[in-house]
């Protein structure tokens, strides 16, 4: 079969709905160029891209610098697994444990592995350093949360869409509402059992639900108080996106890199993925000191693609583009001009009610029922407007285009938005 033969659109997604599985409902938009800010689609219409493969491509499509390192180690070596050594990983940790200030790396390859790669290292650090009896271990996690689809995250996911039926669910999690100090502080003084809290900077998900600013580095005291490990998921707040290089950072003056600012609620384990690669490879990692990585001995864990030249070349290039460009200032920046804009409009708009996030992870609120239509009905008019953006349930609109956008696109961007908004306006 010729796969290079250019299809329509319509034709592209009838190939799909015929013959893969229906776990997704995409915008009916089929792409197959990017480049920076932009995605086209196979009629050549060209997009903002404003979900950045949900926080995965913060460096742009396509980046020439990680494409460049990517194509070259892919000529040299891809894999060798981890029964032999590579002359990629030993150079790619040193210089991620450097650049993210943590003693040790464990590659992993999709986000939800590096999440489960924290959870076995969290319950084996209890055991063999807390002293909680074999199979005691709890992990407390919050409502609403999102950490992946494996059996054992969905199990402690209150999700109906992503849990229902694919029981029976692993135990050992115990869950607490998100943005509450004081639940935190019950739930750890009832149980002496606790390896860890895990927990995301911003729910992005529930809709970029966003925390109290101090709700980080209170949560991260509290874990101190009672030996609990701070559990970090970063995956899709860390390595820019907020505004900060990692969303933990909170509010400091670092200029996007944080070395341990008053407002630093440092992670015990620290989890990231997506951008990572920049979009380019599947690249995840758990990060931590020697105290708690090293109770993982050999072969208590891995993977056979974890730790890959490919892999290693691509997430050195992806981390360098991050620093090279300032893309945590420029996100920090650009993110309050844009809510600046919107919070502007919602003064006179009767069909956005507010506009959330932090750096370039923003969500509007749309003044309707949370099953309603209105976000994907206003979605595909953005599509059709020329900008690609995707709702977090019925009246929820992420917007989170790549850090490298500068501000006249931005600009661009918010007219665009505004432009659809208001044919909504009742
Ligand atoms: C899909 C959401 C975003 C994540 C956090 C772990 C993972 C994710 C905080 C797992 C992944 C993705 C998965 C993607 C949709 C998307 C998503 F809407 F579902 F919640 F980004 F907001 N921790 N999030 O956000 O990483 O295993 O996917 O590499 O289609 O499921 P993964």
């Amino acid at each position: 079969m010729n796969t290079q033969e250019t299809l329509t659109s319509e034709k592209a997604i009838a190939l799909e709905d015929a013959h893969g599985a229906h776990n997704y409902h995409p915008l009916p938009v089929v792409l197959n160029k990017g480049k920076g800010v932009h995605v086209w689609d196979v009629e050549g219409k060209r997009y903002y891209d404003f979900l950045s493969a949900y926080s995965a491509v913060n460096q742009g499509h396509c980046h020439p610098a990680i494409v460049g390192a990517m194509t070259k180690q892919a000529e040299t070596l891809t894999l060798t697994s981890r029964a032999f050594h590579n002359d990629i990983l030993g150079p790619y940790e040193k210089y991620a444990t450097e650049y993210f200030d943590f003693d040790k790396l464990l590659p992993m390859n999709t986000g939800a592995e590096a999440v489960e790669t924290a959870i076995k290292i969290a319950r084996k650090w209890a055991y063999e350093k807390k002293g909680v009896q074999e199979k005691d271990a709890q992990i407390i996690v919050c409502k609403n949360n999102f950490h992946g689809r494996t059996t054992t995250i969905i199990s402690f996911s209150n999700d109906e869409g992503a849990r229902k039926n694919f029981g029976p669910y692993t135990p050992g999690f115990i869950k607490i509402e998100y943005n509450d100090v004081d639940a935190l502080e019950r739930a750890l003084k009832e149980n002496n059992n606790i390896a860890g809290f895990l927990v995301e900077p911003i729910q992005g998900e529930a809709g970029v639900f966003t925390p109290a600013d101090d709700y980080m580095a209170r949560a991260k005291a509290l874990c101190n108080e009672h030996n609990v490990l701070f559990m970090a998921d970063e995956i899709q707040t860390g390595i820019a996106r907020t505004g900060a290089l990692l969303a933990v950072c909170g509010k400091c003056s670092c200029e996007g890199h944080c070395e341990r600012q008053s407002t630093y609620s440092r992670p015990d384990i620290l989890i990231l993925g997506k951008a990572l690669s920049g979009g380019a490879y599947p690249v995840s990692a758990v990060l931590a000191d020697d105290e708690v990585m090293n109770v993982i001995k050999p072969g208590q864990h891995g993977s056979t693609f974890g730790g890959n030249p490919v892999a290693g070349a691509v997430a050195i290039a992806a981390l360098n583009v991050v620093k090279d460009e300032k893309l945590a200032q420029n996100a920090r920046k650009l993110g309050a001009i844009f809510r600046k804009k919107i919070n502007d409009y919602i003064g006179e708009s009767t069909i956005v009610n507010l506009v959330r996030g932090r750096g370039l992870l923003n969500a509007i609120v749309i003044n309707d029922s949370e099953d309603s239509s209105t976000a994907w009905d206003i979605c595909v008019a953005l599509k059709d407007n020329g900008l690609l953006a995707k709702p977090t349930h019925g009246n929820i609109i992420r917007f989170a285009p790549p850090l490298v956008i500068d501000e006249e696109q931005l600009n661009e961007c918010v007219e665009i938005i505004l432009k659809t908004l208001k044919t909504f306006e009742k």
